[in-house]
């Protein structure tokens, strides 16, 4: 099976560190496309990063060869819903996979995510995914997306910190990273930390080959049926929906 492994920001480097988590968990019949948004912000750390960053998205999904799941890999999974209406694939967002595999293996979980912002936005997505029983809390460790790939910013000593302080304060007995660039993190985490450390890269791609291998599709009845044809003006004219044609499967 194909899986697209969709990173909506517009850094590479990213995208190659998202890739190899994937791979590393992948089934040996899977195939992990990985692509970088075209268009958008360089990291997504807003709500205004974060709609800038769905066209991009939508572009990984309407063009190129078709993939049997989606995944959203940013942790504010942008766009999710959205991608959803085009195209009939599973579309996995990393939050809401992760925040799911947490809750098979722990009865609550601290998410360790990069800015303030960031841990809001994560606040909103607990909610909306009905985990406010399972996570204990979500933490911001002021670690900005891109410094995470800088060696001089001590990125990981400041999450380690902050993991540290979760399992102390939280009662909390795993951890969700709660950005796509701490894929790389799990393995020194986890010897750390002696508890399980989820990343969603590879828990979205694991729960894809899941659903793609039960034959699962995402409903077509409902809010996720095809984007209603209607014109679309301006800039964005281009994306006017013509009906269920506009769908990739
Ligand atoms: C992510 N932003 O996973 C996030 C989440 C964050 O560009 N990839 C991004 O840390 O804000």
């Amino acid at each position: 099976m194909k899986i697209k492994l969709i990173n909506p920001n517009t850094t590479r480097s990213m995208t190659d560190l998202i890739a190899e988590a994937g791979r590393e968990v992948a089934a040996p019949g899977t195939e992990i496309i990985a692509a970088t948004s075209l268009s958008g912000p360089a990291s997504i750390e807003g709500h205004f990063d974060e709609a800038m960053s769905v066209l991009g998205l939508v572009d990984e999904i309407l063009d190129g060869p078709r993939a049997d799941a989606y995944i959203i890999a940013c942790f504010g999974d942008p766009g999710l819903m959205a991608a959803r209406e085009i195209t009939d694939a599973p579309v996995l967002g990393i939050a809401e996979a992760a925040m799911h595999a947490a809750t098979f293996i722990a009865t609550g979980f601290s998410v360790v995510t990069t800015l303030e912002r960031t841990r809001i936005i994560t606040e909103h997505l607990v909610r909306s995914y009905g985990m406010e029983h399972h996570c204990r809390r979500v933490r911001a460790t002021e670690v900005a997306v891109l410094e995470l790939e800088n060696p001089q910013s001590n990125a990981r000593a400041t999450i380690l910190a902050e993991c540290e302080r979760a399992l102390a304060e939280d009662q909390s007995s795993a951890i969700v990273l709660g950005c796509a660039g701490m894929a790389d993190l799990v393995r020194y985490l986890e010897d750390k930390l002696q508890v399980p450390v989820i990343d969603g890269v590879a828990a979205a791609v694991k729960m894809a080959e899941a659903l793609v291998g039960m034959g699962l599709k995402t409903s077509k009845r409902g809010d996720l049926a095809p984007p209603l044809p209607k014109p679309y003006r301006g800039k964005l004219s281009a994306y006017s929906p013509k009906g269920p044609a506009l769908i990739a499967s």
